[in-house]
């Protein structure tokens, strides 16, 4: 069995040279979530050390949109750094990533710390506003092949995030039916409602407020939490440009430069 902190030195130097690595389990198939937890965990860690501060988590496979193109049946969370937080209206500098792909995201900001067992309810009492989101996805395995452990460990893909130019207080919106329209060149690429997003995006944020607290973690407040993305991704390339459009929080242009 491999150990956890192998599998984070291994990823931390595939994102680091941008190599694309194959999945852990193709060579132990016996790889399991709190294993992969644990390594994501160490990645965490090791970014820490290096002078990265923790500002939130994101949610990944909670849309059956996305179970289905990434050909995983559950989701995942992933831990988001200061260093992730892309500025709003700027181009994306591709050299930072190894293969980029686009989606739309709900994003939460809390106002306290949300306790477990949480639910819908709970999750909006305690957010603060909410914000159309970008998450800017880079898998460190080649063609974004996975199984559930590796992307785990991987910290859910994690690489970059862009905030919408709008905070709303969630009590002025529902959440569940904001449409959602993602656009490559101007073509339709994607359409969604909140709903998508289990049902409610808010209820992503209370399952991983759950499945924190089987680990004695929680989320406090200032973090932000994206919900996972409501469509399928797009990829980011040169020339191409993407937005992301949510009814009443704005849209959000991404450009690669
Ligand atoms: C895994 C990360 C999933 C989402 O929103 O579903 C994710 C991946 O697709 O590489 O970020
Ligand atoms: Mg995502």
């Amino acid at each position: 069995m491999i150990e956890a902190s192998q599998i984070a030195e291994v990823l931390a130097s595939a994102e680091r040279d941008r190599k694309e690595l194959s999945p852990f389990t193709d060579e132990h198939p016996d790889l399991d979530l709190e294993t992969a937890y644990d390594a994501q965990w160490a990645g965490i860690e090791r970014r820490r050390a290096a002078g990265e501060r923790l500002v939130g988590a994101k949610l990944g496979l909670t849309s059956t949109a996305k179970q289905r193109v990434m050909n995983v049946d559950a989701p995942l969370y992933g831990w988001v750094t200061d260093r992730m937080l892309l500025p709003y209206g700027e181009p994306v500098e591709l050299s930072r990533f190894i293969h980029p792909r686009v989606e739309p995201e709900i994003a939460f900001l809390l106002g306290r710390t949300v306790a477990a067992p949480a639910t819908v309810t709970s999750v909006l009492a305690a957010t603060e506003a909410v914000f159309a989101a970008v998450d800017v996805l880079d898998s460190r395995y080649e063609n974004f092949r996975f199984q559930l452990p590796d992307v785990v460990a991987d910290n859910a893909s994690a690489a970059g995030f862009l905030l919408g130019p709008r905070a709303v207080p969630p009590a002025d919106l529902d959440l569940r039916l904001l449409g959602c329209v993602l656009r490559a060149d101007g073509a339709v690429a994607a359409t969604a409602a909140g709903a998508a997003v289990m049902g409610h995006p808010a209820a992503s944020v209370a399952w991983l407020v759950n499945r924190l607290a089987e680990r004695g973690q929680t989320l406090d407040a200032g973090m932000l939490v994206f919900s996972g993305g409501l469509t399928e991704p797009v990829p980011l390339q040169v020339g191409v440009s993407v937005t992301a459009e949510i009814d009443q929080l704005g849209t959000i242009e991404v450009y690669a430069s």
